[in-house]
């Protein structure tokens, strides 16, 4: 107002201020190489995420370029960042990959970082790196400090192999080894098993690894104190006696089971919660001896190439006869010091005898006494009251002992030509 009341308008000369753009970013949450900002577990095989805000505290647009800050063992270029579409949650179908951010100021936005972590990870193993945000408008003007850690989880997987089927003598035994194999990635000890046996009514013991033996698989468990490392196989031994007494053919069948007993969470995958089963099958295998004896008429012929049977029951002295003694093996199981012998009768006088065998692998021999043996036939010619003797000798060592076997289904032939006194 001047003095006299009036208002008065001085005009100013016009000013434009343009306001500096100073530039800024910030990523959080923060975290060093050492001291990562955030921990998420990653699955073996597939991509672990990191969650990031991303934030323009500046007074102006800028668009700002990511990179990685990694530790060793993180190949940075499979580093993948994501601009949210607005959820907050990482999706790949419906977030976007990005190299840049761009922002107006005091926006902000969630950003994820992701990794492969490699198929063969250990449990535990820790992939380290952050995003580095680089300003478009002032390239000097980063947020580095943003590491974060994808910690590998706990697989626990394993297989159970393999189902046996075997065969014990009564008595006798038997052993089958299976096999734990670990095909997780994890160390596995006893506290994280769970071994069981069922069915099984003859003796069984079990061993695992080099531990001792117990009469349950349970209990041979608790007796293990090893660790199975991820990749390694362990031995299951299980030893069943047949009792005395037993028929060949009678079988014991047994059902063993292994599973992890470790809970699955969130850093623990447990894959095999129910038991991986197998089963064992036993059976007696038993040598049955049964033979037959036949004669026939040779007629005046010693070397009794064409004999025939005898229909009336009478010889005449100076007839040649052939007796075939046949011995076979109709059980399931192997036959023991197989002979067969047979005897002169009174009114008969030896010529020759031989030998015949169904099977190859082996070989037969002679005797006159059951105790020494020849590969040539032993002469009784003339002979009156002799006990001819054909052994078989599997081991070929020259002698029919115990540790000769005519196996199931295979005989022996025995002829002998004698003449009527
Ligand atoms: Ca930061
Ligand atoms: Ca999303
Ligand atoms: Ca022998």
């Amino acid at each position: 107002m001047d003095d006299a009341g009036q208002n008065v308008t001085t005009p100013s000369n016009g000013v434009t201020l343009t306001v500096r753009h100073v530039a800024a970013v910030e990523i959080t949450p923060n975290g060093s190489a050492t001291q990562p900002g955030q921990t998420v577990i990653g699955r073996p095989g597939q991509d672990g995420v990191l969650t990031y805000l991303i934030r323009n505290p500046s007074n102006g647009n800028d668009i700002y370029t990511l990179d990685t800050q990694a530790q060793p063992g993180v190949t940075s270029a499979l580093v993948t960042y994501w601009a949210d579409d607005g959820d907050g949650r990482f999706d790949p179908d419906k977030d976007s990959p990005v190299s840049t951010v761009s922002l107006q100021p005091d926006e902000e936005r969630v950003l994820f970082a992701t990794y492969p972590v490699p198929s063969g990870a250990q449990s535990g193993a820790t992939f380290v790196f952050g995003p580095r945000a680089t300003s478009g408008v002032d390239q000097a003007v980063t947020d580095r400090d943003n590491f974060g850690q994808i910690s590998t989880q706990a697989v626990l997987s394993l297989t159970f192999s393999a189902s046996q089927n075997g065969t014990s003598t009564s008595p006798g035994s038997v052993t089958y080894t299976h096999e734990l194999h670990n095909t997780g990635n994890a160390p596995l000890t006893a506290q994280a098993l769970a071994l069981t046996d069922s069915g099984g009514a003859w003796s069984y013991a079990y061993q695992i690894g080099d531990a001792g033996a117990a009469s349950t698989l349970q209990d041979a468990l608790a007796l293990w104190n090893g660790t199975l490392a991820s990749g390694q196989r362990l031995p299951i031994r299980v030893t069943v006696t047949a009792p005395t007494g037993l028929a060949g053919g009678v079988q014991d069948t047994l059902q063993l089971g292994a599973s992890i007993v470790t809970p699955s969470s969130e850093t623990v995958d447990n894959q095999t919660p129910a038991p991986l089963t197998l089963t064992d099958v036993t059976m007696i295998l038993k040598g049955v001896p049964s033979s037959a004896k036949t004669v026939q008429s040779c007629g005046q012929d010693a070397t009794c190439a064409a004999p025939v049977s005898i229909t009336d029951g009478l010889v005449q002295p100076n007839e040649y006869l052939l007796y075939t003694i046949t011995g076979s093996n109709g059980g399931n199981g192997g036959l023991r010091r197989p002979i067969l012998k047979d005897t002169l009768p009174q009114h008969l006088k030896g010529v020759t005898f031989r030998g015949v065998a169904s099977l190859n692998a082996g070989q037969l021999l002679y005797s006159l006494d059951g105790q020494s043996w020849t590969l040539q036939v032993p002469s009784i010619q003339d002979a009156e009251g002799v006990t001819v003797y054909l052994g078989w000798d599997s081991n070929s060592d020259g002698v029919v002992t115990s540790e000769d076997v005519l196996p199931a289904g295979e005989g022996l032939t025995l002829t002998l030509i004698t003449a009527v006194k």
